[in-house]
């Protein structure tokens, strides 16, 4: 298991790489141009900076979240074809700084979605909260305005120009149905995992978060017969998962112990972190410890183990702890405390089939 962690890039985090280098066993970072809008082919000098600035603290940049797919590749409309190629370039260029996972999703609208960022734990500590009754009074260009309003810094999947473009996209969704946004994946697919194994990179989709519909829009990536769907449209390593346990766990009949046994080849880079998930389908983002949440983490770190996992891992969202201000989810403490917890676990498992093995030899 390689440790990698989100970075926002200079400016644009408040947590800075001389910290990031300090948690223990982290290797990478994990990042994007998060100015660059959906559909742009990212510039050269841009990439190369990024780099430098890694560099200069001893982290890699092997894997990028994310390149997002613009919304007229999602819908299908004649126009991808120009933004399809831009996205190939993309690509090409990445991987000419050795990036190896591109992390990407296929939500229609929107990516994650919240109705609090900073709900009030009973310990003081605040996190991401949904609510699934307010989901369906909420109005969504509300709903873009709260989280944008609640942030200084841009939020990727949140970015104010969707707010513009909201009601022209609502109406062009109307027709779209899940199979067409399969359709549509399937399209991409075709077009964009070719040019990834060329370029040796694996293309890794993230799951719908939360994993059902929400405003009437599609969502695909949800399920394990989904993913496996998803895998069968195009036959390649380099057609992957970023397995992100805190989505695809809002849903508690979403087994993912099962899913990391079946899919663990096609799993290059993972997020781990806990969710609480209450009777009334609300759910509540936790510290990443197994007990405090509804997510097994340390049985879900057991079966990376027990497959031998050797892809890139980092925590996800954590809780706003100890006054920390950050951008939601992706402090700095609760996400090292995260960290510290997965390879305690990890270390754990390894130390105790050395152990077996070593057993199994001497009798
Ligand atoms: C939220 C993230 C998502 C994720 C994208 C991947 O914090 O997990 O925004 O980066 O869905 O494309």
């Amino acid at each position: 298991m390689r440790m990698v962690f989100r970075w926002f890039g200079e400016g644009n985090d408040t947590v800075p790489l001389k910290h990031i280098r300090q948690i223990p066993g982290v290797e990478g970072i994990v990042w994007a141009l998060h100015d660059i809008p959906a559909g742009e082919e990212w510039p050269m000098d841009r990439i190369v900076e990024v780099e430098r600035q890694a560099k200069e603290y001893g982290l890699h940049l092997d894997v990028v979240e994310s390149v997002n797919v613009h919304e007229d590749i999602k819908l299908g409309l004649p126009t991808r074809d120009v933004y399809i190629a831009n996205y190939i370039r993309t690509i090409e260029k990445l991987a000419q700084v050795g990036v190896k996972v591109i992390c990407y999703n296929f939500m229609p609208v929107f990516d994650w979605a919240r109705t609090d960022l900073f709900h009030q734990a009973e310990d003081g500590s605040t996190a991401l909260f949904f609510e699934k009754s307010k989901i369906h009074g909420i109005d969504p260009f509300e709903l873009v305005r709260t989280i944008n309003e609640n942030s200084t810094l841009t939020m990727p999947g949140w970015e104010p120009e969707r707010l513009a473009h909201l009601a022209l996209l609502f109406e062009a969704y109307k027709t779209i149905t899940e199979e067409d946004l399969w359709d549509n994946l399937a399209y991409f697919l075709q077009a964009v995992i070719p040019a990834a194994e060329k370029n040796g990179i694996q293309m890794a989709i993230h799951p719908d978060d939360p994993p059902w519909s929400i405003f009437g829009l599609p969502r695909i990536v949800t399920s394990q017969d989904n993913l496996r769907r998803l895998l069968g449209l195009y036959d390649s390593p380099a057609n992957a998962i970023t397995l992100c346990t805190g989505s695809l766990g809002a849903n508690p009949s979403n087994d993912l112990i099962a899913i990391i046994q079946e899919f663990h080849n096609r799993i290059p880079f993972t997020h781990i972190r806990n969710v609480r998930v209450y009777e009334n389908g609300d759910f509540i983002e936790t510290s990443h410890r197994t007990q405090d949440g509804t997510v097994d983490v340390s049985g879900v770190v057991k079966a990376y183990h027990d497959n031998g996992f050797t892809g890139y891992c980092r925590p996800d969202h954590g809780r706003h702890i100890w006054e920390e201000v950050c951008r939601p989810g992706y402090g700095l403490y609760d996400r090292a405390l995260g960290i510290m917890y997965l390879w305690g676990l990890w270390d754990a498992y390894c130390k105790a089939s050395i152990e077996a093995e070593k057993e199994s030899v001497a009798s």
